[in-house]
């Protein structure tokens, strides 16, 4: 029950909103910082940016006894701890979390509904509740040393649409991908990922429905994985990573001229030094040719066989490549 009441206190701070603490700051040039961990800082710039720096985890904050509960709208406030940022959070508009972070802790940016973007480091293994609420948060790319997917990490996280999870993230915890109302899709590449066995780990809705109907969306992972598994247990729609085209780089059905833009974008940025943006699943897509790496050519196959099907071509792309 009393994961009940907290996630109940999460959706009706979500819907109060910035009124709920009566504060009304008009600080758009101040930039601010302080400490977030043992050995983590913090720091908002004038135009909106914020950043973490140092190593290991930042803190955890929480609500402690500041729910309110469904149908009784009184706040409770003696233990409400919440992150210093919190009366200016509003400002926040993109996060950067530095290398040497390993952990973001408990609702952390909890609420900042103007953050649309937030760039991960290599790093990072652990979120735990720290995107809850975050209504414009849309894309985010998971390091490849990624493992768990804590507790109600992006919980009510309302426009993200698309979650791709790379081969390292070894457990999904409950809530951290609920009550997101555009989720259509998620790609769990681990085959033997730990997801919480609830209704409520993955779903558009959350349980403070009365309806508790399954995520109606599309879970894409490979055949007799744990996400097929917990996809046929709560009647998700599952499709198999394997059943995917060569080229089709962003698993979406198509190949086209997006997957080839991501297997040039791939070159160019192993070319540069910046490292791979492809996760491995997406690189065995990309890598058309199947050669030892994804660069250019790949990306002319891809266009190619995508001219070739505009005009009614019907050869598989393995076949086509022939
Ligand atoms: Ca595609
Ligand atoms: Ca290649």
């Amino acid at each position: 029950m009393k994961t009940n009441k907290i996630i109940a206190g999460a959706l009706s701070l979500c819907i109060m909103g910035t009124n709920f603490i009566g504060l009304n700051t008009n600080a758009a040039d101040i930039a601010a910082s302080g400490q977030c961990g043992d050995n983590a800082y913090w720091s908002l710039d004038s135009e909106g940016t914020f950043t973490v720096t140092g190593t290991g985890a930042t803190w955890s904050w929480d609500f402690g006894a500041a729910y309110i509960f469904a149908g009784d709208m009184e706040i409770q406030w003696d233990d409400f701890e919440p992150m210093p940022w919190f009366e200016i959070r509003d400002q926040i508009k993109r996060v950067v979390i530095g290398e040497g972070i390993t952990g973001l802790g408990d609702v952390i940016f909890w609420d900042c509904d103007n953050l649309t973007s937030v760039e991960f480091p290599s790093t990072l293994t652990t979120t735990l509740g720290s995107f809850e609420c975050c209504d414009n948060l849309r894309n985010i790319r998971f390091p490849e040393g990624m493992e768990d997917i804590g507790w109600g990490s992006f919980l009510f996280c309302s426009s993200m649409s698309s979650v791709e999870l790379p081969e390292s993230v070894s457990t999904i915890g409950l809530f951290a991908f609920d009550g997101m109302a555009s989720l259509s899709r998620i790609v769990i590449s681990n085959p033997e990922c730990t997801i919480y066995d609830s209704i409520d780990t993955i779903n558009n809705i959350s349980y403070a429905d009365s309806e508790e109907l399954p995520f109606a969306g599309v879970i894409i992972g490979y055949y007799g994985s744990t996400a097929q598994a917990y996809a046929e247990k709560y009647g998700i729609t599952f499709k198999a990573i394997e059943d995917f085209s060569l080229g089709d780089v962003n698993l979406d059905g198509e190949v086209n001229a997006l997957d080839a833009s991501m297997a040039l974008t791939e070159y160019a940025s192993v070319a540069t030094g910046k490292g791979s943006v492809l996760y491995d699943y997406q690189e065995t897509f990309a890598n058309v040719n199947g050669d030892s790496a994804v660069n250019s050519l790949d990306a002319s196959y891809i266009l190619g066989y995508y001219a070739y099907t505009a005009i009614g071509g019907y050869l598989s792309f393995e076949e086509y490549m022939k």
